[in-house]
């Protein structure tokens, strides 16, 4: 999603501003954009084309300068299209009580400003003008229209009149060497210079790496000021109820090394597939130093905490949501634990009944999500205090936010198709099943040791599995001529039948769904037709003889049989149905195996359709705004 870069230096700042910018592509964007203080006046280059096109054309455009904004832009307000690009410029008709030249402010936003449609009237009636669509030009606006010499006294003075979430850079033509942040609701990073006294401003540290590993991590509120070899911070003075009185506050700058290393392909075609194949080691990496099943696995105090907890609430969006829909199973089955799984948007929005012995558990890769933060807040503050995350990075706003945290180690994700976060989310999902489980007296020394010889096999169960991947590609090319698909599972690999067909609207933009196979004769059976594949994840538990009937039901509809079937289920390959078998049998963890041909099977269609796969149309990833 939207990326943000920043930077006041005495060199030629472009380069550094482009390289982060490349860094944070593989959020997904539409349309690209610099600025720089040049010549004194501002100057940019807006781009719906990749962020190499942009490096083209500021090099044919000689755009260049010390103190310079770059951003990535995903759509929320206003077509993806150049004068909708960031930065904004603040600009006036020249008429009324508009007193500055054109071109003073530049600014670039990540979120969604919710009173925009109110500040723009306001602003339109004082003679400024609006060129593009968005809501973020109207920050640009507001900042010019309470300019008086000062910016950052006229950036705190603005975020007072804004409603709705927001990271900011911003630079003004009258202060050359200043560059002011801002955040409430979306990511922003502080990023110490280390040579000549140069500062940086980004959202994700990783956009940084290689120029500076000295980050501040914003807080909510903060508004940051950064000029040539000082830094301030000032926040919301909320302690003697002036909420419009700014304070200066400190925060601790921390050593990140950020991963650079990702970024190589190596022999694959996409950062998906390289995912894909990376997930023996990335489990291998989530569980590696878990001798044993012990709460404080997820942090101090963990013991108490599960001690006093009588239900599970797991908050998450997309592909987590799936993790944790798998792991209500695990959890009431195993643990014991009453568990409700909740989509963050919804459940942020919604009237709902609170327990305060809840464990509220987020999912999110990278930890920004901003529907699961609400979420997460929401259910704070309706009294439930015991909070859990399961994320894919240290240093976000989710794991600073929650009590406990469970860090899964499966590496960047690049590809916006979520695979190898999954299956960590899946692994970590499973070590709370069992603590909560050996907490609650329902794990004995015997099934912990069998739980973890399990886990410990799968690095090398997950090898076989993607073994598979010639059969798959057989399977692709019939599904590329496609338009709609069914995937059917039951029980624990519902959710995964549920993921199989997300992974496939995603990349292939086949209209795929998923249904609880005892689902199907409630409705879904009247699409089966024999131009209706039918993908069934079937592994050998309690539930094989009915997803059989199921099996059944589809072929005397004429529809298209493709079986995941584990080697002893005794489903055969047979007229209008293709069968592949998986190596093993793996009882409560075989959804993590499940899911794994499924997403061979949405990327090799994806392939075979010619699509964007690693950054599939309109989506983004690190979806950090609402
Ligand atoms: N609302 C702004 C910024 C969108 C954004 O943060 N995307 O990730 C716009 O539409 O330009």
């Amino acid at each position: 999603m939207c990326g943000i870069v920043g930077a006041v230096s005495q060199r030629n700042i472009v380069p550094i501003l482009i390289e982060g910018l490349k860094r944070l592509e593989y959020r997904g964007y539409d349309s690209c954009g610099v600025a720089v203080h040049q010549a004194g006046g501002l100057r940019r280059a807006r781009s719906t084309s990749r962020v190499a096109e942009l490096d083209a054309q500021v090099a044919q455009e000689e755009v260049q300068g010390g103190t310079g904004i770059a951003h990535t832009r995903w759509a929320t307000h206003g077509a993806p299209a150049v004068h909708n690009a960031h930065p904004h410029f603040s600009h006036g008709t020249g008429a009324d009580a508009f007193k500055a030249k054109p071109g003073r402010i530049a600014l670039v936003h990540n979120g969604i400003i919710e009173n925009h449609d109110e500040l723009r009237d306001e602003l339109k009636a004082r003679g400024y003008l609006f060129t593009s669509q968005t809501d973020t030009e109207v920050i640009a606006h507001l900042v010019d229209s309470l300019y008086d010499g000062d910016l950052f006294d006229a950036v705190k003075r603005a975020t007072l009149r804004l409603k709705g979430a927001y990271a900011i850079a911003v630079f003004c033509r009258d202060e050359p060497h200043r560059v002011v942040g801002a955040r409430e609701g979306s990511p922003l990073v502080l990023g110490v210079g280390v040579q000549s006294g140069e500062n940086f401003l980004a959202s994700d540290a990783m956009a940084l790496a290689g120029v500076t590993d000295q980050i501040i991590y914003l807080e909510e509120g903060d508004v940051v000021d950064l000029q040539l070899g000082k830094y301030w911070i000032e926040a919301r003075d909320a302690s003697n109820g002036n909420a419009e009185r700014f304070v200066r506050v400190e925060r601790p700058v921390r050593t990140v090394h950020a991963h650079t290393g990702a970024a190589e392909l190596g022999p694959y075609r996409h950062y998906m597939q390289k995912e894909i194949f990376e997930q023996p080691r990335a489990i291998s990496d989530t569980l590696d130093g878990v001798v044993s099943i012990t709460p404080e696995l997820f942090g101090d105090g963990a013991y108490k905490v599960f001690k006093d907890v009588e239900q599970v609430l797991i908050l998450a969006c997309g592909t987590s949501y799936y993790s944790g829909s798998t792991a209500k199973y695990w959890l009431e089955s195993i643990a014991g634990i009453p568990t409700n799984v909740e989509i963050a948007s919804e459940y942020r929005y919604r009237d709902s009944v609170p327990n305060p012995k809840t464990l509220v558990v987020t999912i999110s890769q990278s930890g920004e999500t901003a529907d699961t933060l609400a979420a997460l807040k929401h259910a704070r503050s309706l009294g439930m205090p015991h909070t859990l995350t399961i994320c894919n990075v240290a240093t976000s706003a989710m794991v600073r936010e929650c009590e406990l945290a469970y860090i899964t180690r499966a590496g960047v994700e690049i590809g916006v198709a979520s695979t190898k976060a999954f299956t960590t989310q899946l692994a970590g999902l499973f070590l709370l099943t069992l603590a909560l489980a050996q907490v609650r007296g329902r794990l004995n020394e015997a099934q912990e040791a069998e739980h973890l010889k399990a886990m410990r096999h799968l690095p090398v169960a997950l090898q076989s599995v993607l073994a598979l991947e010639p059969q798959v590609i057989g399977w692709a090319e019939a599904f590329a001529r496609k338009e709609n698909a069914l995937f059917l599972g039951r029980g624990l690999h519902y959710p995964i039948a549920l993921e199989g067909a997300l992974k496939l609207k995603e990349i292939s933009y086949i209209h795929a769904e998923a249904y609880p196979a005892g689902e199907l004769k409630h409705g879904p059976l009247a699409l089966v037709t024999s131009e209706m594949p039918v993908v069934t994840v079937a592994p050998n538990d309690t539930l094989l003889e009915k997803l059989k009937s199921n099996i059944q039901e589809v072929r005397a509809r004429g529809g298209q049989l493709y079986v995941f079937a584990d080697a002893d289920t005794r489903i055969e390959s047979s007229e209008g149905v293709h069968v592949i078998r998986m190596p093993e049998h793996y009882g409560a963890l075989s959804p993590i195996l499940h899911v794994v041909p499924l997403q061979l099977l949405a990327y090799h269609t994806a392939c075979a359709r010619g699509t964007d796969v690693d950054k599939p149309r309109n989506l983004a990833k690190s979806v950090t705004v609402e």
